[in-house]
This record gives structure tokens, sequence and C-alpha cells, in this order.
């Protein structure tokens, strides 16, 4: 099975850690296509043309998409919406913290389900059972 992670990237990486501990959970059940989301540093060495491109491929060659969303981030905003269109099983993963908000547009999506967790635990046990669906 290959798995598209989707994690904040320039729209802020302190939860960079988090996304690798996902990553290594999600790895046990196929193939996690994008690994880097997890990685201290990400390499600079791509166009934003290359990444586009390569980041619209491995979401077409997924089989289920994991977005990580409770850092707002545009470009996982903009794989999600592709991967409604390309009909992948999507699940969005956020933590409920003050203050922080997650978009209408995902919250309120009859196309995939939004699902709030507070210990990387749950998170995971989240995961599995959407797996296992
Ligand atoms: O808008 P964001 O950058 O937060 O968007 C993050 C999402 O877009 C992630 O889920 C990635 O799949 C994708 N993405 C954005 N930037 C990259 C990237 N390098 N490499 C791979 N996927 C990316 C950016 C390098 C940058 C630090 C200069």
């Amino acid at each position: 099975m290959n798995i598209y992670f989707s994690g904040s990237i320039r729209g802020g990486r302190q939860d960079a850690e988090l996304y690798k501990q996902l990553i290594e959970h999600l790895k046990q059940y196929g193939t996690v296509l994008t690994e880097h989301i997890g990685y201290e540093n990400i390499s600079h060495s791509k166009t934003d043309r290359e990444i586009h491109d390569e980041d619209m491929a491995w979401l077409r060659e997924s089989d289920i998409v994991i977005a990580e969303v409770t850092t707002p981030s545009l470009g996982v905003g903009y794989e999600i919406g592709r991967a409604v269109e390309m009909e992948k099983r999507i699940v969005c993963l956020y933590r409920n913290i003050d203050g922080s908000k997650v978009s209408a547009m995902l919250k309120g999506s009859p196309n995939f389900q939004c699902k709030s967790y507070q210990t990387i635990e749950e998170a995971k046990t989240i995961l599995s059972g959407f797996i296992s669906e």
C-alpha cells in the first residue's frame, strides 16, 4: 500500500518531530511516499515546479492520504483538495490546542473525516483504525 503523508513545511515546522513519529508508525502498513515530511532538514535542491510535479505524481500513486492539519499550511490544503479530486481515501488529524482552528473547508467536507486527538498514541490508534476500515 502506498501512503501519502501530508504535513506543513513552509507553513511552519513546529510539528516536524510529530510527523516523523506518525510516519514511523505508518511504515508498518506500507510505503510512505513522503517520508521527507518528517525529516529535520528538508532538501532545498529542487525547484518549486519540481517539488509540485513530484508530489502530484506521488499523490496519484497513493492508495491513502493522511494529513496532519494542526499547523495550517496552504500546501497541505492544496494536496487534500487535489486528493479529493482524485477520489483518494483521506483522513485529516488535528490536535485540539487553545486558539488553533482547523478550516471549515476541512472539518465540513463530506469527502473525508477530520479527527482530533490529544496524544500521539491516540493519533496512531486513529490511523490504524482508518487503515483497517
Ligand atoms: O505550504 P507548505 O510548504 O506548508 O506545504 C506542505 C506540503 O506541500 C507537504 O505536504 C508536501 O507534500 C508539499 N511540499 C512543500 N514543500 C515541499 C518540499 N520542499 N519537498 C517536498 N514536498 C513539499 C520544500 C523545501 C523548502 C523548505 C525550501
